[in-house]
Protein backbone atom coordinates (compact mmCIF):
# COMPACT_ATOMS: atom_id res chain seq x y z
CA UNK A 1 0.00 0.00 0.00
CA UNK A 2 1.02 2.98 -0.64
CA UNK A 3 0.55 6.89 -1.38
CA UNK A 4 1.05 8.29 -4.71
CA UNK A 5 0.53 11.81 -6.61
CA UNK A 6 -2.27 12.86 -8.93
CA UNK A 7 -0.10 12.26 -11.96
CA UNK A 8 0.84 8.84 -10.92
CA UNK A 9 -2.69 8.03 -9.97
CA UNK A 10 -3.77 8.98 -13.68
CA UNK A 11 -1.28 6.94 -14.84
CA UNK A 12 -2.31 3.80 -12.87
CA UNK A 13 -6.20 4.80 -14.37
CA UNK A 14 -5.05 5.12 -17.58
CA UNK A 15 -3.68 1.87 -17.75
CA UNK A 16 -6.83 0.20 -16.71
CA UNK A 17 -9.96 -0.86 -18.52
CA UNK A 18 -13.75 -2.67 -17.30
CA UNK A 19 -13.08 -0.62 -13.79
CA UNK A 20 -16.00 -0.69 -11.30
CA UNK A 21 -16.15 2.46 -8.73
CA UNK A 22 -18.03 2.36 -5.74
CA UNK A 23 -18.35 5.02 -2.75
CA UNK A 24 -18.85 4.85 0.82
CA UNK A 25 -22.42 3.39 2.00
CA UNK A 26 -24.87 6.42 3.14
CA UNK A 27 -23.94 8.01 0.20
CA UNK A 28 -24.10 11.78 0.51
CA UNK A 29 -22.92 14.44 -2.36
CA UNK A 30 -19.68 14.26 -2.70
CA UNK A 31 -19.99 9.97 -2.99
CA UNK A 32 -22.18 10.31 -5.70
CA UNK A 33 -20.59 13.75 -7.52
CA UNK A 34 -17.28 11.67 -7.40
CA UNK A 35 -18.51 8.80 -8.66
CA UNK A 36 -19.92 10.16 -11.46
CA UNK A 37 -17.86 12.79 -12.15
CA UNK A 38 -15.10 9.45 -12.40
CA UNK A 39 -17.79 7.24 -14.31
CA UNK A 40 -18.15 10.67 -17.50
CA UNK A 41 -14.19 11.01 -17.41
CA UNK A 42 -13.10 7.01 -17.67
CA UNK A 43 -16.02 6.80 -20.31
CA UNK A 44 -14.46 10.24 -22.22
CA UNK A 45 -11.13 7.88 -22.12
CA UNK A 46 -12.97 4.91 -23.86
CA UNK A 47 -13.41 2.82 -20.93
CA UNK A 48 -15.81 -0.04 -19.90
CA UNK A 49 -16.60 1.46 -16.50
CA UNK A 50 -19.49 0.97 -14.02
CA UNK A 51 -20.90 1.88 -10.87
CA UNK A 52 -22.50 0.16 -7.49
CA UNK A 53 -24.22 2.21 -5.21
CA UNK A 54 -27.34 1.51 -3.04
CA UNK A 55 -29.52 4.26 -1.11
CA UNK A 56 -28.43 7.27 -3.20
CA UNK A 57 -30.92 9.93 -1.69
CA UNK A 58 -33.55 11.31 -3.87
CA UNK A 59 -32.24 14.99 -4.19
CA UNK A 60 -28.79 13.54 -5.51
CA UNK A 61 -30.34 11.49 -7.64
CA UNK A 62 -29.82 13.90 -10.43
CA UNK A 63 -26.16 13.32 -10.86
CA UNK A 64 -26.91 9.02 -11.40
CA UNK A 65 -26.17 7.80 -14.80
CA UNK A 66 -28.36 4.92 -15.04
CA UNK A 67 -26.28 3.60 -17.75
CA UNK A 68 -23.41 3.14 -15.38
CA UNK A 69 -25.45 -0.08 -13.56
CA UNK A 70 -23.68 -2.77 -16.62
CA UNK A 71 -23.04 -6.00 -14.98
CA UNK A 72 -19.84 -7.15 -15.73
CA UNK A 73 -16.91 -8.77 -14.25
CA UNK A 74 -14.53 -5.77 -13.35
CA UNK A 75 -10.66 -6.02 -13.95
CA UNK A 76 -10.23 -3.46 -11.65
CA UNK A 77 -12.06 -1.52 -8.60
CA UNK A 78 -11.67 2.20 -7.63
CA UNK A 79 -13.05 3.99 -4.69
CA UNK A 80 -13.77 7.73 -4.47
CA UNK A 81 -14.51 9.27 -1.05
CA UNK A 82 -14.10 6.13 0.99
CA UNK A 83 -11.77 7.16 4.06
CA UNK A 84 -11.80 3.49 5.56
CA UNK A 85 -13.02 0.01 4.11
CA UNK A 86 -15.28 -0.58 6.95
CA UNK A 87 -17.39 2.10 5.25
CA UNK A 88 -17.83 0.47 2.17
CA UNK A 89 -21.55 -0.93 2.02
CA UNK A 90 -21.08 -4.55 3.58
CA UNK A 91 -22.57 -6.57 0.46
CA UNK A 92 -19.37 -5.07 -1.49
CA UNK A 93 -17.13 -4.72 0.78
CA UNK A 94 -17.47 -8.86 0.95
CA UNK A 95 -17.26 -8.97 -2.95
CA UNK A 96 -15.07 -6.39 -3.34
CA UNK A 97 -13.17 -4.99 -0.25
CA UNK A 98 -9.70 -6.77 -0.27
CA UNK A 99 -9.69 -6.23 -4.62
CA UNK A 100 -9.34 -1.98 -4.51
CA UNK A 101 -6.73 -0.83 -6.43
CA UNK A 102 -6.99 2.52 -6.21
CA UNK A 103 -8.62 4.68 -3.79
CA UNK A 104 -8.97 8.30 -4.54
CA UNK A 105 -10.15 10.20 -0.93
CA UNK A 106 -9.50 13.78 1.04
CA UNK A 107 -10.23 12.59 4.50
CA UNK A 108 -7.15 13.41 7.03
CA UNK A 109 -7.77 10.22 8.43
CA UNK A 110 -7.99 7.88 5.73
CA UNK A 111 -7.14 4.49 6.19
CA UNK A 112 -5.37 3.02 3.94
CA UNK A 113 -6.76 -0.29 2.69
CA UNK A 114 -6.13 -0.06 -1.85
CA UNK A 115 -3.22 -1.24 -3.09
CA UNK A 116 -2.63 2.81 -3.82
CA UNK A 117 -4.14 5.88 -2.35
CA UNK A 118 -4.36 9.65 -3.81
CA UNK A 119 -5.67 11.38 -0.76
CA UNK A 120 -5.16 15.18 -0.53
CA UNK A 121 -6.63 16.18 3.17
CA UNK A 122 -6.06 19.86 2.04
CA UNK A 123 -9.25 19.35 -0.46
CA UNK A 124 -12.76 20.11 -0.11
CA UNK A 125 -14.17 17.10 -1.14
CA UNK A 126 -13.04 14.07 -3.03
CA UNK A 127 -14.53 15.70 -6.19
CA UNK A 128 -11.84 18.58 -5.50
CA UNK A 129 -9.29 15.96 -5.95
CA UNK A 130 -11.32 14.47 -9.08
CA UNK A 131 -10.76 17.82 -10.64
CA UNK A 132 -7.13 17.91 -10.14
CA UNK A 133 -6.55 14.64 -11.27
CA UNK A 134 -8.73 15.56 -14.30
CA UNK A 135 -7.01 18.59 -15.22
CA UNK A 136 -3.55 16.39 -15.06
CA UNK A 137 -4.92 14.15 -17.18
CA UNK A 138 -6.15 16.20 -19.86
CA UNK A 139 -10.24 15.42 -19.53
CA UNK A 140 -12.41 18.01 -21.13
CA UNK A 141 -14.39 19.71 -18.21
CA UNK A 142 -17.91 18.93 -19.90
CA UNK A 143 -21.06 20.52 -18.32
CA UNK A 144 -21.79 16.76 -16.83
CA UNK A 145 -18.83 15.86 -15.51
CA UNK A 146 -18.60 19.56 -13.43
CA UNK A 147 -21.89 18.75 -12.56
CA UNK A 148 -20.71 15.93 -10.83
CA UNK A 149 -17.95 17.59 -9.21
CA UNK A 150 -20.05 20.53 -8.50
CA UNK A 151 -22.21 18.30 -6.33
CA UNK A 152 -19.28 16.82 -4.75
CA UNK A 153 -17.76 20.05 -3.49
CA UNK A 154 -20.65 22.26 -2.78
CA UNK A 155 -22.48 19.44 -0.37
CA UNK A 156 -19.34 18.70 1.56
CA UNK A 157 -18.50 22.22 2.12
CA UNK A 158 -22.21 22.70 3.17
CA UNK A 159 -22.45 24.89 0.10
CA UNK A 160 -19.18 27.00 0.69
CA UNK A 161 -19.77 27.89 3.79
CA UNK A 162 -17.64 25.41 5.99
CA UNK A 163 -13.99 25.80 7.19
CA UNK A 164 -12.93 23.51 4.82
CA UNK A 165 -13.36 25.82 1.84
CA UNK A 166 -10.44 27.27 1.13
CA UNK A 167 -9.28 30.18 -1.54
CA UNK A 168 -8.37 27.06 -3.93
CA UNK A 169 -11.85 25.38 -3.39
CA UNK A 170 -13.25 28.68 -4.50
CA UNK A 171 -11.46 28.72 -7.81
CA UNK A 172 -11.97 25.04 -8.32
CA UNK A 173 -15.93 25.89 -8.32
CA UNK A 174 -15.51 29.05 -10.50
CA UNK A 175 -14.08 26.75 -13.22
CA UNK A 176 -17.19 24.32 -12.78
CA UNK A 177 -19.44 27.29 -13.38
CA UNK A 178 -17.33 28.55 -16.15
CA UNK A 179 -17.97 25.10 -17.70
CA UNK A 180 -21.66 25.76 -17.33
CA UNK A 181 -22.86 24.49 -14.10
CA UNK A 182 -26.38 25.53 -13.49
CA UNK A 183 -25.45 26.63 -9.59
CA UNK A 184 -28.34 28.41 -8.74
CA UNK A 185 -30.93 25.76 -9.78
CA UNK A 186 -28.67 22.66 -8.24
CA UNK A 187 -28.39 25.21 -4.64
CA UNK A 188 -32.05 25.62 -4.51
CA UNK A 189 -32.66 21.56 -5.55
CA UNK A 190 -30.35 20.25 -2.73
CA UNK A 191 -30.05 22.88 0.02
CA UNK A 192 -33.48 24.69 -0.31
CA UNK A 193 -35.88 22.19 -0.96
CA UNK A 194 -37.52 19.69 1.42
CA UNK A 195 -40.61 17.21 1.17
CA UNK A 196 -43.19 17.65 3.50
CA UNK A 197 -42.38 13.91 4.57
CA UNK A 198 -38.86 15.83 5.58
CA UNK A 199 -40.52 18.89 7.43
CA UNK A 200 -42.37 16.61 9.45
CA UNK A 201 -39.23 14.27 10.64
CA UNK A 202 -38.16 17.52 11.44
CA UNK A 203 -40.39 18.70 13.70
CA UNK A 204 -40.02 15.38 15.54
CA UNK A 205 -36.82 15.61 15.41
CA UNK A 206 -36.79 19.58 16.89
CA UNK A 207 -38.85 17.98 19.86
CA UNK A 208 -36.32 15.23 20.43
CA UNK A 209 -33.33 17.69 20.70
CA UNK A 210 -32.25 18.17 24.23
CA UNK A 211 -29.55 20.39 25.91
CA UNK A 212 -27.02 18.95 28.50
CA UNK A 213 -22.98 19.47 29.63
CA UNK A 214 -24.46 23.18 30.71
CA UNK A 215 -25.83 24.08 27.15
CA UNK A 216 -22.37 22.98 25.29
CA UNK A 217 -24.11 19.70 24.30
CA UNK A 218 -26.86 19.00 22.44
CA UNK A 219 -28.57 15.75 21.56
CA UNK A 220 -31.10 14.05 19.24
CA UNK A 221 -32.06 10.68 19.45
CA UNK A 222 -33.40 9.30 16.22
CA UNK A 223 -35.41 6.53 16.18
CA UNK A 224 -36.67 4.23 13.98
CA UNK A 225 -40.39 4.93 14.96
CA UNK A 226 -39.65 8.35 13.57
CA UNK A 227 -39.08 7.54 10.58
CA UNK A 228 -41.34 5.14 10.04
CA UNK A 229 -44.11 7.62 10.92
CA UNK A 230 -42.99 10.36 9.13
CA UNK A 231 -42.69 7.73 6.13
CA UNK A 232 -39.00 8.89 5.17
CA UNK A 233 -35.46 6.95 5.32
CA UNK A 234 -32.47 7.60 6.87
CA UNK A 235 -31.02 8.28 3.36
CA UNK A 236 -33.09 11.17 2.77
CA UNK A 237 -32.60 12.99 6.44
CA UNK A 238 -29.07 13.30 6.30
CA UNK A 239 -29.10 17.24 6.45
CA UNK A 240 -30.83 17.22 10.08
CA UNK A 241 -27.70 15.65 11.40
CA UNK A 242 -26.30 19.61 11.96
CA UNK A 243 -29.76 21.02 13.80
CA UNK A 244 -27.89 19.99 17.17
CA UNK A 245 -25.15 22.35 16.07
CA UNK A 246 -27.32 25.18 15.48
CA UNK A 247 -27.78 25.83 19.17
CA UNK A 248 -25.82 29.24 20.10
CA UNK A 249 -23.59 27.87 23.22
CA UNK A 250 -23.38 24.31 21.80
CA UNK A 251 -19.92 23.22 20.96
CA UNK A 252 -20.47 19.49 20.34
CA UNK A 253 -23.89 18.47 18.52
CA UNK A 254 -24.40 14.83 18.52
CA UNK A 255 -27.41 12.86 16.80
CA UNK A 256 -27.83 9.80 17.87
CA UNK A 257 -29.38 7.54 15.47
CA UNK A 258 -31.44 4.21 15.94
CA UNK A 259 -30.45 1.86 12.50
CA UNK A 260 -33.04 -0.58 11.26
CA UNK A 261 -31.20 -3.53 12.71
CA UNK A 262 -30.94 -2.43 16.33
CA UNK A 263 -27.68 -0.75 16.34
CA UNK A 264 -26.89 3.08 17.52
CA UNK A 265 -25.24 5.19 15.37
CA UNK A 266 -23.47 8.66 16.67
CA UNK A 267 -22.71 11.38 14.30
CA UNK A 268 -20.97 14.53 16.10
CA UNK A 269 -20.82 17.85 14.72
CA UNK A 270 -18.46 20.24 16.51
CA UNK A 271 -17.46 23.84 16.66
CA UNK A 272 -13.70 24.90 17.25
CA UNK A 273 -11.95 24.03 19.52
CA UNK A 274 -13.63 20.75 20.11
CA UNK A 275 -12.68 18.02 17.69
CA UNK A 276 -15.46 15.48 16.19
CA UNK A 277 -12.92 13.19 15.14
CA UNK A 278 -11.52 12.77 18.57
CA UNK A 279 -15.03 11.76 20.04
CA UNK A 280 -15.76 9.61 18.03
CA UNK A 281 -11.97 7.51 17.82
CA UNK A 282 -13.11 6.79 21.64
CA UNK A 283 -15.31 4.36 19.68
CA UNK A 284 -14.00 3.32 17.02
CA UNK A 285 -15.33 5.59 14.45
CA UNK A 286 -13.69 8.58 12.72
CA UNK A 287 -14.08 11.27 10.35
CA UNK A 288 -13.07 15.44 10.17
CA UNK A 289 -12.36 18.06 13.01
CA UNK A 290 -15.65 19.11 12.85
CA UNK A 291 -17.95 16.06 11.68
CA UNK A 292 -17.93 12.53 12.23
CA UNK A 293 -19.37 9.43 13.32
CA UNK A 294 -18.75 5.68 15.29
CA UNK A 295 -21.07 3.13 16.27
CA UNK A 296 -22.31 2.43 19.98
CA UNK A 297 -23.97 -0.87 20.23
CA UNK A 298 -27.47 -1.72 20.90
CA UNK A 299 -28.31 -0.19 24.45
CA UNK A 300 -29.55 3.01 23.65
CA UNK A 301 -29.45 4.85 27.35
CA UNK A 302 -25.63 2.68 27.01
CA UNK A 303 -24.41 4.80 23.73
CA UNK A 304 -26.20 8.16 25.05
CA UNK A 305 -24.35 8.02 28.36
CA UNK A 306 -21.20 7.02 26.55
CA UNK A 307 -20.66 9.30 23.62
CA UNK A 308 -22.22 12.54 25.78
CA UNK A 309 -18.73 11.49 28.22
CA UNK A 310 -16.78 11.33 25.28
CA UNK A 311 -17.87 14.81 24.66
CA UNK A 312 -17.48 16.13 28.17
CA UNK A 313 -14.01 14.95 27.88
CA UNK A 314 -13.28 16.86 24.96
CA UNK A 315 -14.79 20.02 26.43
CA UNK A 316 -12.86 19.54 29.34
CA UNK A 317 -9.83 19.39 27.59
CA UNK A 318 -10.71 22.56 25.63
CA UNK A 319 -11.30 24.02 28.63
CA UNK A 320 -14.95 24.67 27.95
CA UNK A 321 -16.30 23.31 31.36
MN1 LIG B 1 -16.24 13.77 0.88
Amino acid sequence: MSCITHAEAWKRLSAMNDILILAHAKPDGDAVGSMFALYHALRQCGKRVRCEIVDVPAALRFVVAPEAFSDFEPAHVVTVDVADQKLLNDCFKNTYGSRVELSIDHHGVHTAFAEETLVDPTAAAASEVLFDLFTIGGVALTKEIATCLYLGLSTDTGCFRFANTTAKTLRTAAALLEAGVDNGAINIEVFETKTPQYINFEKAAMNALRLCLGGKCAVMVLTQQMYREAGITEADTQGIKGLPRMIAGVYAGITVTEQPGGVYHASVRSKEPVNAAEICAEFGGGGHKYAAGCELGRDKEEALRGIVAAAERQLAKANLI
